[in-house]
């Protein structure tokens, strides 16, 4: 009746508020997600900046994927080698987390989009500022999200550029989060003791609808739906980063790379030999050196010189920042220390190591003198008994303790000694 009687006078569609009819909407039910939110999103942000630290990313340019990182690298600090499972744990959680917490950011989202739709646009400077934040916060979470699931399952399709656009991406996000945590978070939690001690939520005439349709669902068995969707989530691809048999349960991610088969190297290969383009001419007794350069000048060595070096056993897993990872492996083979000696850093050196790939991101890496001084940094040249296989480096791979996966290099062919 309003309607015809005042025509065009009165918000239409979603503008009106009597469009919004859901009963599930209102202040607790909102309070409730974006506490988990506070939490998980913290973690994400946290797990995620450790992340970047680990990349080395001080060392040399070809770590690096954020030339430009300026002043958001004022944290970093020199990635340690114990314990050796450090990045497993916390590239599994960043990914795990954020895998987990798509249903809780969605419904989080879909409990305050009347929010969005409230005219007038801005009631006070105040109330613009934090519109304005609004598309920060929400586009942010929105671009963390969609680029990390993006590159934990399309293996890279932004090679290179993923993590600038990840990492900026971050303090774009984290900032606008804080902003709006600090203008939400204490009613948010006002409103869960109230509603501990009986005495009902707050009203919010943006939240709760005005005319409700009867519910379906209580909010709790909403919170739970949510919750239930997480957890799923997370049991369903948690085992790629626990590995054994659980990784057969992580049915809804890759596992990072073709199923690895049986026998000493079977685990999980990230770019097989084939998709790096190494050649198996290149990998012959013959044909292959490896070209160590430091202080002293330049040694070349054939794998037998390499296997007539003291060798040494490292129990490692690999860990990818993809977040799968691999329970420990027993490589052996010559410590980086040993060879650094060899080129005249009887100190331990930063070292730039370079593989038999002519391109692709991850041909080359640079590791700290640190990393090289760890006596379980190893160029292998075995793992689980017998040679590398092709897949997993063959003639000669890096393995780091604690270091993210990219760290170790395959088809190693140069180590070039000095400060980076
Ligand atoms: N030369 C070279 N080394 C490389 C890579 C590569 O693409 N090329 N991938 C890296 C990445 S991202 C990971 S996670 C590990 C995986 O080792 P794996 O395939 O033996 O499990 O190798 C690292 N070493
Ligand atoms: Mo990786």
């Amino acid at each position: 009746m309003a309607r015809s009687s005042l025509p065009g006078r009165l918000p239409r569609g979603p503008f009106s508020p009597g469009f919004w009819r859901s009963p599930l909407r209102g202040t607790w039910f909102t309070s409730v997600l974006g506490v988990v939110l506070l939490a998980g999103i913290t973690t994400l942000f946290v797990t995620g900046l450790v992340s970047y630290a680990a990349y080395n990313p001080d060392l040399s340019p070809v770590n690096d994927r954020t030339p430009d990182k300026g002043v958001l690298g004022f944290y970093l600090f020199s990635w340690p080698t114990d314990p050796p499972w450090l990045y497993r744990l916390t590239q599994g959680v960043h990914v795990t987390l954020g895998l987990g917490l798509v249903p809780v950011l969605l419904a989080k989202l879909w409990s305050v989009v009347p929010k969005l739709f409230t005219l007038p646009p801005a009631r006070s400077v105040t109330h613009a500022l934090e519109r304005i934040s609004l598309i920060l916060l929400v586009g942010g979470a929105l671009f963390q999200f969609v680029t990390g699931i993006l590159n934990i399952q399309l293996d890279y399709i932004f090679p290179g550029s993923f993590y600038p656009l990840h990492f900026y991406g971050a303090w774009v996000f984290f900032g606008a989060f804080l902003a709006h945590v600090v203008l939400k978070a204490p009613a948010a939690f006002r409103n869960l003791r109230r509603m501990r001690r009986g005495e009902g939520e707050e009203p919010d005439p943006e939240l709760t609808a005005a005319r409700p349709d009867p519910p379906t669902v209580t909010r709790r068995g909403a919170l739970g739906l949510v919750g239930g969707a997480s957890l799923l989530l997370v049991a369903t691809s948690a085992g790629r980063s626990i590995d054994g048999p659980l990784r057969h349960t992580a049915v809804l991610t890759p596992h990072g790379g073709p199923d690895p088969g049986h026998g000493p190297g079977a685990f999980q290969v990230n770019k097989t030999a084939e998709y790096a383009g190494i050649r198996p001419d290149d990998t012959t007794e013959e044909a292959w050196r490896l070209t160590v350069t430091g202080r002293t000048g330049t040694v070349r060595l054939t794998r037998a010189d390499l296997l007539a070096m003291e060798q040494h056993d490292a129990a490692l897993p690999i860990a990818c920042v993809e977040g799968w990872s691999t329970s420990d492996q027993a490589w052996r083979g010559v410590r980086l220390r040993d060879l650094a000696a060899l080129a005249g850093h009887d100190e331990p050196a930063d070292v730039y190591v370079e593989s038999l790939q002519s391109h692709g991101t991850w041909r080359h890496a640079a590791l700290s003198a640190g990393q090289v001084a760890d006596g379980r940094s190893l160029l292998a040249l075995a793992v689980n008994g017998a040679d590398l296989t092709p897949d997993h480096g063959h003639p000669a791979r890096v393995i780091v303790p604690a270091a993210p996966g990219v760290l170790n290099t395959k088809w190693v062919t140069r180590l070039t000694f000095g400060e980076l």
